[in-house]
């Protein structure tokens, strides 16, 4: 039988790399995000390839709309094998003085609790099961604090405490959590840091080959696919010419 993956945030970037990856590798694909178009749209495109996709929007920072989703998913849609938590953002690069309360608040709730709801609806069920996956997307930039990375690095050491937490709660079960923490990938992250500023997020890939969406996809269907007794728990993956959150080399 097919497994089954959920995929949060598949409407751009990483998480739609990761529907693209997991359906060319078998899977049947829940797409879930809030631009309800763009979920059409990759459904039609993975469906013309005879895969079996199911797009249900809702955001993650809603906890009544996600426990909806995920309570009214067909009978044939209810095991979840794998749970990529991969919806999140960072918003702003101001100094943690002169941060935006809103801005952190989107961060928090989408970045945190989110993936707090997301774990906690689905988990459950593996947990009954005795099988299934989570791959929570956390990044480099949970590892240390950089410039003007402040609350958005919060989140993410957050993500991967919460993974570590969550490994330590399922410990007697068959049920695996990874953690992988992307450095640069060039995506809309940039786009939606500055909020639409366009000009300012390309300046954020220039003299350096960024990872792609595709890139950090193909970490996660490896841990996903390792046998059932390894557990990738964590993999930090970074562009070659990138050594930490705030240091990486850049052609002149
Ligand atoms: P994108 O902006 O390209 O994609 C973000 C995705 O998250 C979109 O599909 C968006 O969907 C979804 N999303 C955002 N907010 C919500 C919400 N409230 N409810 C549901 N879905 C939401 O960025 P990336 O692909 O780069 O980001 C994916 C993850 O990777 C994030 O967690 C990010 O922190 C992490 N990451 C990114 C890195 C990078 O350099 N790009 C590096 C390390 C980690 P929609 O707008 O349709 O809701
Ligand atoms: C995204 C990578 O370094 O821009 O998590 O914060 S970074």
């Amino acid at each position: 039988m097919k497994k089954t993956v959920l995929i949060t945030g598949a409407t751009s970037g990483i998480g739609e790399a990761c529907a693209r990856k997991f359906a060319q590798g078998g899977y049947n694909v829940i797409i879930t995000g809030r631009r309800v178009q763009r979920l059409a749209d990759l459904k039609e495109e993975l469906e013309a390839d005879g895969v079996r996709v199911l797009a249900v929007a809702f955001d993650v920072q809603n906890r009544k709309a996600a426990t909806a989703a995920v309570n009214s998913l067909p009978p044939d849609w209810q095991q979840i094998d794998v749970l990529i938590n991969n919806a999140g953002l960072a918003l702003g690069l101001e100094p943690e003085y002169e941060g935006s309360f809103e801005d952190w608040e989107t961060m928090i709730d989408t970045n945190v609790k989110g993936l707090l709801t997301m774990t906690r609806l689905i988990a459950p069920r593996m947990v009954k099961r005795n099988s299934g996956h989570i791959i929570n997307i956390g990044s480099v930039a949970g590892d240390a604090a950089y410039a003007g990375g402040n609350v958005y690095c919060a989140t993410k050491a957050a993500v991967k405490t919460l993974s570590d937490g969550l490994r330590i709660d399922l410990a007697h079960t068959a049920v695996r959590v990874t953690t992988v923490k992307p450095g640069l990938v060039e995506t809309h992250f940039s786009n939606v840091r500055f909020h639409g500023d366009d000009a300012r997020a390309e300046k954020v890939y220039q003299g350096i080959r960024p990872l792609t969406g595709t890139d950090i996809a193909d970490v996660a269907f490896y841990a996903a696919s390792a046998p059932a007794h390894v557990q990738i728990a964590e993999v930090l993956v970074l562009a070659t010419h990138q050594a930490s959150g705030s240091v990486m080399y850049r052609e002149p």
